[in-house]
């Protein structure tokens, strides 16, 4: 662990977006605190985390440089600024291959996260119809990764990376809609990811808080 630094506050609960964030600190050797809000409980909307971020959303992290707190919110833009503290952890250094892996990130969180979000939101509102259908767009995205990791060892090239994180907490959620049997590559991976440290731990880290 990386002790040069003050911990990085994680303020989150157990959701996609804040396991996400947990995961790469974990894989960046990054020292977090974790702060759990009861989303039930609305305390995403208390004035206190409302002054974090305005939009009463998590994850929100609040990083102490010193001088001035970096307060950040958007669980994606938080990821990079993870890749960007441990250069080489959570991306690759060389150019042309951290772009296939930000490439294969951002395939997860539009093509799969984002539409599984909309899928889940209009079940909320009852139009099951709709509903399945983005969900099985989405779980048809989902299952195509299987090529990239068919090519590679991981879904954003040679070594692990946020494409994978992104990857992994979504096909963790979705886990039932995915045929295991029918493709064996998907499964190594999965496998492989599943018992990787840093998602072992970045997945309990919303259990009972970190620290
Ligand atoms: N695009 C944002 C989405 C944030 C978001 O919607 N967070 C959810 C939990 S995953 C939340 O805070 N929900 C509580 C609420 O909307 O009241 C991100 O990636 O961080």
């Amino acid at each position: 662990m990386d002790t040069n630094r003050h911990p990085i506050e994680l303020v989150g609960a157990r959701t996609g977006n804040c396991l996400r964030v947990a995961i790469a600190f974990e894989e960046a050797d990054l020292p977090y605190q974790v702060r759990l809000l009861d989303l039930r409980q609305g305390e995403q909307h208390d004035p206190a985390h409302l002054a974090l971020n305005p939009a009463g959303k998590v994850p929100t992290i609040i990083d102490h440089l010193g001088e001035t707190d970096l307060i950040l919110s958007q669980s994606n833009a938080i990821l990079l600024y993870a890749a960007e503290l441990k250069p080489g952890r959570l991306l690759p250094l060389k150019e042309t291959d951290r772009a296939i892996a930000l490439e294969r990130y951002f395939y997860f969180l539009t093509d799969v996260i984002a539409v599984s979000h909309s899928a889940f939101f209009l079940r909320s509102l009852g139009s099951h119809v709709a509903s399945t259908a983005l969900d099985e767009r989405s779980n048809a995205a989902l299952r195509d990764a299987a090529r990239f990791v068919k090519a590679t060892r991981y879904m954003g090239g040679e070594s692990f990376s946020l494409a994978d994180i992104a990857a992994f907490t979504i096909a963790s959620v979705n886990r039932r809609h995915i045929d295991w049997n029918a493709d064996a590559h998907l499964k190594r991976w999965f496998d492989e990811v599943e018992q990787r440290p840093s998602a072992r731990r970045g997945m309990k880290a919303f259990e009972h808080g970190n620290g």
